[in-house]
């Protein structure tokens, strides 16, 4: 059997994590039209026993983009982006197809030349991207010679996506089974029901506020045909709180209920959902509470 690890890698809102939803079949990564969605290593795990006769397990490890960082945050997520460089088997880049080059390319670029492991490059939402301005990305990423091949593809509606997959599983090393075959993530259900609490919040909330946010999962009590969650949303500012919150609670309620739909589709049980908001005054730029969170890479 073939089986190794892949860091898909980008500037943020390229569609990384819509990619790794796509290539798996399930929803197990956020995604949202703001930057800096992703905060975690997200782990995706695809498992073909019949390919290529012997089989193969593709681990995915989805990043957080790259970005200049403005905060502790910003920093520690930028630097587990930067980690993932290391010990894969073949890096994936992601770029938006319907962006310009810029500065932020250049630096990636710039750390991509570093290293000599094989790396694909994926120009993505060619859903939207203008056949001109397709061709020029391609041309200018075609003459760094950095990459093996340049795929276009749409990570939203599955375009090229099989054949992408296709050509990174002939990067694959012989290697063990690593995950049960029906496994697609090793992260346990509760950090993936937080990040579903933070996902609706980036939809409810503007500007600042939802960047501001993390959620801890208190308590969670599974019953026979009921999942019992309460959740603690962090947030950086008082002003931030009420703004949560909403006139006569409606934001939360709202934010609430989004999360327990998704949540039970996730779980197949009903799901009583209790949320609190809490304020750590601009945790962000505590080192302390970045690590106690969890966004430190170790
Ligand atoms: N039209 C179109 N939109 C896409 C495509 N791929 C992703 N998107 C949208 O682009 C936005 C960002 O997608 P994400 O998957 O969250 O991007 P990301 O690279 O993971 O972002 P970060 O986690 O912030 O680094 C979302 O609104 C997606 O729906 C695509 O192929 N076509
Ligand atoms: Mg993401």
């Amino acid at each position: 059997m073939k089986s190794g690890f892949i860091g898909i890698i980008g500037r943020p809102n390229v569609g990384k994590s819509t990619l790794l939803n796509q290539i798996l079949g399930e929803k197990i990564a956020i995604t949202s039209p703001k930057p800096q969605t992703t905060r975690n290593r997200i782990t995706g795990i695809y498992t073909d026993l019949e390919a290529g006769n012997g089989g193969v397990q593709m681990i995915f490890l989805d990043t957080p983009g790259i970005h200049k960082p403005r905060n502790k945050l910003g920093a520690a997520i930028n630097e587990t982006a930067l980690n993932t460089f290391k010990g894969v088997d073949v890096v994936l880049v992601m770029v938006d197809g319907t962006a310009d080059f810029g500065t932020g390319d250049e630096f990636i670029l710039s750390v991509l030349q570093e290293t000599d492991t094989p790396k694909l490059l994926a120009i993505n939402k060619t859903d939207l991207t203008a056949p001109d301005h397709y061709k020029a990305l391609y041309d200018k990423y075609d003459g760094f010679g950095v990459f093996d091949d340049i795929y276009g593809i749409s990570a939203l509606d599955g375009t090229n996506v099989k054949q992408l997959v296709d050509r990174l599983a002939t990067y694959m090393p012989e290697g063990p089974m690593y995950y049960p075959e029906d496994m697609v993530t090793d992260h346990p259900e509760r950090f993936i029901v937080s990040e579903i609490i933070r996902e609706k919040l980036l939809q409810y909330l503007d500007q600042e506020v939802p960047h501001g946010v993390y959620v801890e999962i208190e308590s969670y009590k599974e019953h026979e045909n009921l999942t019992e969650i309460s959740a603690v949303i962090y947030c950086e500012k008082k002003s931030h709180k009420g703004i949560i919150i909403g006139k006569g609670g409606r934001k939360l309620k709202g934010v609430g209920k989004s999360a327990r739909l998704a949540i039970e589709e996730m779980v197949g049980t009903k799901v009583f959902l209790e949320l609190f908001v809490k304020v750590r005054e601009n945790w962000r730029d505590s080192d302390r509470m970045v690590r106690n969170f969890g966004y430190k890479d170790e």
